[in-house]
């Protein structure tokens, strides 16, 4: 059953009328984006409350992914399309004298996530509900979110979030199954009676967790699950308990701002606590619900697995425990049983300082029972394991080392499954980084390779391509992206190739105005887009695209007149705000920008246009205009890369190092269709194991070298003094971390080959086609369903879905 353009019409006039006492003609986008908004809720209800009385009606069971991130961006196109309304809606609003693309301004982007792991999130929750199976997310529902960018004099400038200011639309307040959850004080153990020990706790405070549910919508499937956060709240029983002000704010504000990526000590302890309130709130909620199954705790593993993404959330595991020995009464043993066949997870990072870790004391401070267990889950590892491997093995794999708690220790041993996040990031796990824990449990490591919501970043981010696909293969692509590969069967047809090239240079227009309107800079829609986008960070080496920039500009200076192609080279990237090196990187961009598009030499042949505050909207603008992907990692320290996939969607050309997904990305595509260079990650160990990488020996021996890097300290680029000095710095005195000198000659050989490609016409047409083709194999439909199937054994709910639709 589907809705017509007249009934949607008279719903909406119905309701705004019900809401604003108004007429269409006097309304605002705003009034008419919430009008909207609930008429797509009313749509989708009885869908949101059959699906979850069909997973109870077939005790089926559900998996839970626990993140402390989500990142779902702008949620009013997407439910439309999902719900198979699109279409109807569009015209509907026409036919009001409404333009749907207004009303999409109106909603803020929900940006609860710094970038790659927190989209990963919410790319799961689409494909999970698409695919038909029970999941549910589980995260905080911060009242700000990742800071909003802004450039001052080139500067990053970060300003709050306030993606709530005019209410959430899509967000259910769930008073009902608010939860308590308990913080810091002492707790000891009392025997009682029957000669059990249960907690005793002092001084204590309690706070209340209080859901907001948010419906995530299958792909044309009737199946409507949960994204749960959590919000705190001081609860009124325990009003008395807070006496000053400050003491008040300081819990209140336990759910006020999510942390970015860089955190240091200061505020380190909101973070952790952070962790345990949804993490809590979560478990005890999963708990609450089993109970109503009336099943023994033995068989909880046959009605839920949680998923730990990232360690944010390894205390699921200490609290499982404590749930099934202090509320339910399980022994240790039974406990530690179920737990382990729960719970399972995902490693997302290979940088060992990334690797989370807290220091004893603030464990038991602030979260003493959840100490008490930890401690007694190490101190059971060893003496279960000491005899039987080596003893140095086991001080290097337990828990608790050196006065800190090992999260990711504590996820390995006591989960029953951990993966990394492509081939050669989990390849990296076994051999290297958790090659200990390898050895210990090798059946538990597997790998699930990323994967993007196909849909959101083709159909929705991109029309202009999908209609050119219908028009070539059909439209089954839309539904399975495994499709895409028809496509493939045209890589000769000039009529598709140039269809494809249109919908291609529309985008480049529509960027075009965008950068033209955000930042004043003219660019040329024939110029090559060259494109990175992700968060900024030194090991994903922004800097070596600038100074393959630089080169190309001194190219131009010394011979205005060489050929070769108009380029743009369009940066997107936020900087934790304490990261002062990623600033300073972000500032060095900006006046090589201003240097080079205000050069008259240069005449527009390069531009460089470094965006504000990439985002997800941000991100479904560029990438459909992008004819060159930028991967270029040190091998071995991406762990993934998902906007590699996104690009590649899109028609861009990749050039990339062997590092992530993007070995993956090659091995599908073939050597012809992605260009690749620099360093493998074989021979980035065996540089690390030599230890003899002289960048100054490098430098010393390239003259363009020496031109670049003395432009950032002569004043050759204006304005940066400081941070010119920080980036020569980093990579002379520090002898560049990141070996970006040594991989600067193959890159630059690399960016040569794109641009002659390029210039071949059909044979840019063919590769762009060919990416295209090949990118549904990148679909989190597909990789949820890997960990449906080898992690989570749960199963889509086929034959509910059949009945409904
Ligand atoms: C740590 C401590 C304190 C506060 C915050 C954090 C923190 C926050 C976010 C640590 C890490 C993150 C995010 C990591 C992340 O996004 N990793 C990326 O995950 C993607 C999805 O798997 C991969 O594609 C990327 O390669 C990986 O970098």
């Amino acid at each position: 059953m589907t809705m017509t353009v007249n009934e949607f019409k008279e719903e909406m006039k119905q309701r705004l009328k019900e809401k604003y006492a108004m007429d269409f003609k006097d309304a605002s986008p705003q009034e008419v984006f919430h009008v909207l908004g609930s008429v797509v809720k009313a749509y989708y209800s009885d869908a949101w409350s059959d699906t979850w009385k069909d997973y109870l009606r077939a005790e089926q069971k559900q998996v839970y992914y626990f993140s402390i991130e989500f990142l779902p961006g702008k949620m009013l196109k997407s439910n439309l399309l999902n719900l198979g309304i699109l279409e109807v809606v569009k015209e509907g609003l026409a036919e009001l004298d409404f333009d749907l693309e207004d009303l999409v301004d109106v909603e803020k982007d929900m940006a609860l996530g710094n970038g790659g792991l927190g989209r990963l999130a919410s790319c799961f929750m689409d494909s999970i509900a698409s695919c038909g199976l029970p999941g549910n997310g589980n995260g905080i529902r911060y009242d700000y979110g990742l800071f909003k960018q802004r450039f001052v004099d080139g500067y990053q400038v970060e300003l709050p979030d306030e993606w709530l200011r005019n209410g959430n639309t899509w967000e259910v307040r769930k008073e009902s199954k608010a939860v308590d959850v308990r913080f810091g004080g002492q707790v000891w153990m009392k025997e009682m009676a029957d000669g059990k020990l249960k907690p005793v706790y002092e001084n204590d405070r309690i706070l209340r967790a209080v859901p907001y549910d948010t419906a995530i919508l299958g792909y044309q499937n009737h199946i409507v699950n949960t994204l749960r956060l959590w919000s705190v709240e001081i609860p009124a029983s325990q009003e008395d308990q807070y006496r000053s002000i400050d003491d008040r704010r300081q819990f209140e504000d336990l759910t006020a701002v999510l942390y970015p990526d860089d955190s240091n000590e200061h505020g380190r302890r909101v973070r952790l606590a952070q962790e345990y309130f949804f993490v809590s709130a979560g478990v005890q909620s999963i708990m609450r619900y089993f109970k109503k199954l009336n099943k023994p705790l033995t068989l909880l593993n046959e009605y839920v697995a949680i998923h730990i993404n990232d360690t944010h959330p390894a205390l699921c595991i200490p609290e499982m425990m404590r749930i099934l020995m202090d509320d339910y009464e399980l022994s240790w043993e039974v406990a530690v049983s179920i737990t382990t066949k729960v719970m399972s997870y995902t490693n997302h990072t290979i940088m060992a300082e990334a690797l989370e870790k807290w220091p004893v004391e603030l464990m038991k401070d602030a979260l003493p029972r959840m100490y008490q267990i930890i401690e007694e889950l190490d101190r059971r590892f060893v003496a279960t394991y000491s005899g039987v491997w080596d003893a140095d093995l086991i001080q290097r794999t337990r828990i608790i080392q050196n006065g800190q708690v090992h999260m990711a220790h504590m996820a390995i041993i006591y989960s029953h499954s951990t993966n990394g996040v492509a081939k050669l990031h989990s390849d990296l796990l076994k051999e290297v980084v958790l090659h200990d824990f390898y050895v210990l449990f090798p059946e538990r490591f597997n790998n699930k390779t990323n994967g993007i919501a196909q849909r959101r970043w083709s159909q929705l981010a991109n029309p202009e391509m999908a209609e050119v696909l219908d028009e070539t293969i059909g439209k089954s692509w839309r539904q399975d992206s495994d499709d895409l590969k028809l496509l493939k069967n045209y890589v000769e047809d000039e009529a598709v190739l140039t269809k494809l090239a249109v919908a291609k240079q529309h985008n480049k227009q529509k960027l075009a105005s965008y950068i033209k309107e955000h930042t004043g800079i003219e660019v040329s829609p024939e110029a090559i887009f060259d494109v990175q986008i992700k968060r900024l960070h030194a090991y994903k080496r922004q800097l070596l695209n600038l100074l393959h920039i630089m080169k190309c500009y001194f190219d131009l200076k010394d011979n205005p007149q060489k050929e070769g192609n108009q380029r743009v080279f369009i940066f997107g990237a936020k900087a934790a705000p304490s990261y002062t090196y990623a600033k300073a990187i972000i500032k060095v961009i900006n006046e090589c920008a201003n240097l080079i598009n205000h050069d008259p030499d240069i005449n527009g042949r390069i531009k460089i246009v470094f965006l504000e505050n990439y985002n997800v909207t941000l991100a479904e603008q560029i990438i459909p205009a992008a004819d060159v992907s930028e991967q270029i990692s040190l091998a071995s320290k991406e762990a993934s890369g998902t906007s590699n996939m996104k690009l590649m969607l899109n028609g861009a050309v990749t050039i990339a190092t062997l590092d992530g997904a993007n070995v993956e990305i090659r091995d599908v595509v073939g050597d012809d269709n992605i260009v690749i260079f620099g360093m493998t990650e074989a021979e980035v160990y065996a540089c690390y194991e030599s230890n003899d990488y002289s960048a100054m020996k490098i430098y010393e021996e390239s003259p363009i070298l020496q031109r670049i890097l003395n432009a950032f300290v002569d004043g050759t680029v204006p304005n940066i003094q400081y941070e010119g000095q920080a980036v020569v710095d980093s990579l002379l005195k520090y002898n560049d971390e990141y070996f970006l000198l040594r991989d600067f000659a193959s890159y630059v050989a690399a960016q040569e080959q794109i641009d002659r490609l390029y210039s071949d016409k059909k044979r840019w047409q063919q590769m762009s086609l060919l990416n295209i083709a090949n990118a549904g194999r990148f679909s989190s439909d597909d990789t949820v369903m890997r960990y449906a199937e080898d992690i989570w054994q749960i199963e889509p709910v086929e034959k509910y879905t059949k009945k409904r639709t």
